[in-house]
């Protein structure tokens, strides 16, 4: 009697265990892609390796994320990244606020030039009421956002001569990665602006078939672009681009609760860890990174006060016009949380 007390529930409870754990490791794949446009010795690209080690580890390889770099599952366009994550081609991944904004309008608000002026200020957006409303925008279309990371502030480079006025952008063909908000802001100053994947614009620097670029200095130093022609940079960190850690809706409900908790303290570790990466070397109190660069032969150009008001002003319609696109409610919030950073 007692043997059968013992045997009867320990037997329902395999019968019920069984299947049930069957169904949920198949449910599993033996990998997740994991889409970053730059390589891993970027920090953009780190992150994303730093993510899924740190879900690797913490699910001990029940989540097996592997990094697929230069947007390769895209054959490296990126503006087909976010569409890629719905269409389950892409499973996860850290991805550009610009690379992004064709499919989600709201996220070129990164992108009006002139918006924020500091670190503070992008935190006042990421961290805040306004970073809530873009996380719903995303959640809405099927993909669910977990963290911000950063790319950074966007600098100018070019190879003819230093920039510090609208005069002196006359003609200069310009490489952009995406969204015509960047192509209206090259215009208004007066360069002849073309868009360009990232991996195609390296050997168009090398040619000469572009004049210049802008990126965060991180970017510029990883890929060495003072070896293409890149000899003048100015500081005017006219727009910046956060990261955003994604995972596609349909793998996020594949998991179970525990692991999602997980790969997403996980992405909040790795986001973190990025931005603090991200501005290192370029801060008033540690400007070693724009030494380096200087260091490498490129003169750095930072733009007196009335440059830089000359350069707004030239701006400021693109700023009026996309503001009407992004929605103005939403533009408003941001201009209100910087204000109060
Ligand atoms: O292509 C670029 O310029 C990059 C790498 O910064 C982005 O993906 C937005």
């Amino acid at each position: 009697m007692l043997k059968i007390r013992f045997i009867v529930p320990a037997l329902a409870a395999a019968l019920l265990a069984a299947p049930f754990s069957e169904a949920r490791a198949a449910d599993y794949k033996p990998e997740y892609k994991l889409s970053t446009v730059v390589g891993t010795a970027f920090l953009w690209g780190k992150a994303g390796v730093r993510w899924g080690d740190l879900v690797r580890e913490r699910t001990a390889g029940r989540i097996n994320i592997k990094v697929y770099p230069g947007t390769s599952l895209v054959g490296g366009d990126q503006s087909r990244e976010f569409t890629a994550i719905r269409q389950g081609i892409i499973d996860l991944a850290v991805g550009s606020t610009i690379n992004w904004s064709p499919q989600i309008k709201e996220l070129n608000l990164f992108s009006l030039p002139f918006l924020m002026p500091d670190y503070k200020a992008i935190d006042a957006l990421t961290q805040g009421e306004v970073g809530r409303k873009l996380f719903q925008a995303i959640e809405s279309r099927e993909v669910v956002p977990l963290a911000w990371g950063e790319n950074g502030f966007r600098e100018i480079s070019n190879s003819k001569h230093p920039l510090r006025t609208p005069d002196d952008f006359k003609g200069l063909k310009i490489r952009f990665a995406v969204s015509p908000i960047f192509s209206a802001t090259l215009t208004a100053l007066g360069a002849n602006p073309t868009q360009m994947s990232w991996a195609d614009t390296q050997p168009a620097l090398a040619t000469g078939a572009i004049d210049g670029q802008e990126n965060p200095l991180t970017i510029f130093i990883a890929a060495k672009l003072y070896n293409v022609s890149q000899k003048y940079l100015t500081l005017w960190g006219y727009v910046a681009d956060p990261l955003i850690f994604v995972v596609s809706r349909e793998i996020w409900n594949s998991w179970t609760p525990e692991d999602r908790e997980i790969v997403r303290a996980a992405a909040l570790q790795a986001g973190q860890e990025n931005i603090a990466a991200a501005r290192q070397g370029i801060t008033v109190e540690d400007d070693s990174l724009i030494r380096e660069i200087a260091g490498n032969g490129v003169e750095v150009v930072r733009p007196s006060a009335a440059e830089r008001a000359a350069l707004v002003a030239a701006t400021r319609p693109v700023f009026e016009h996309w503001s009407k696109t992004i929605g103005e409610d939403l533009v408003k919030a941001a201009e209100a949380a910087i204000a109060a950073r």
